[in-house]
C-alpha cells in the first residue's frame, strides 16, 4: 500500500515553532517517524511538506490513481482552503485528517475544517502519534 503523508505550513518550523504546543522534535525527527512507523506497518510512506497552498492542491491531485491513501496535516490551510477541500474530492484519494494539536481545544478559528469535510476520518491530539494512528488505519483497513 502507497501513502501519500502531506503536510502544510510552518510544519517545517517543528522543533522551534510553539514547542509548548507542538512538542521540542523537528520535521526531520517526524519525517523518520512516520518512515519508522510506515515499515513496522509493512506500507510504503512518501512524506512532503509544502507552505503553499496551490502546491498541496497539486499533490493532492495527482495522488489520484498513484497513491492509495493520504494523510493529511494540512495545518493551518485546514481551516482556510475551500480549494483543498475541492482537490480531495476530486482526487477521491481516500484520506485522513491529522494534527499534532487538538484544534478543536485551541481558538475558536480552528474549529472548522474543510478538510474533516472530505475526510473519512481524523487523527489529532497525539502528537507524532496521530499520523501512526492514521497510518496504522490505513493498513488495518487495507485504504
Ligand atoms: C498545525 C497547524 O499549523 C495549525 O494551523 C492547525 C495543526 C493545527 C496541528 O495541530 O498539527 O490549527
Amino acid at each position: 500500500m502507497k501513502i501519500l503523508v502531506l503536510n502544510g505550513p510552518n510544519l517545517n518550523m517543528l522543533g522551534v515553532r510553539e514547542p509548548h504546543l507542538y512538542g521540542s522534535r523537528t520535521y526531520a525527527d517526524l519525517v523518520a517517524f512516520i518512515g519508522e512507523k510506515a515499515a513496522a506497518l509493512g506500507v510504503e510512506a512518501e512524506v512532503r511538506q509544502t507552505n503553499h497552498e496551490g502546491t498541496l492542491v497539486d499533490w493532492i491531485q495527482e495522488s489520484r490513481g498513484a497513491f492509495d491513501a493520504i494523510v493529511l496535516n494540512a495545518a493551518a490551510y485546514t481551516h482556510t482552503s475551500v480549494a483543498v477541500l475541492d482537490a480531495l474530492k476530486a482526487a477521491q484519494t481516500p484520506v485522513a485528517e491529522v494534527h499534532l494539536t487538538e484544534p478543536k481545544e485551541r481558538e475558536s478559528f480552528r474549529r472548522v475544517s474543510y478538510v474533516a469535510m472530505a475526510a473519512e476520518k481524523t487523527f489529532s491530539g497525539r502528537g507524532f502519534d496521530s499520523y501512526a494512528d492514521a497510518l496504522a488505519w490505513f493498513a488495518s483497513k487495507g485504504a
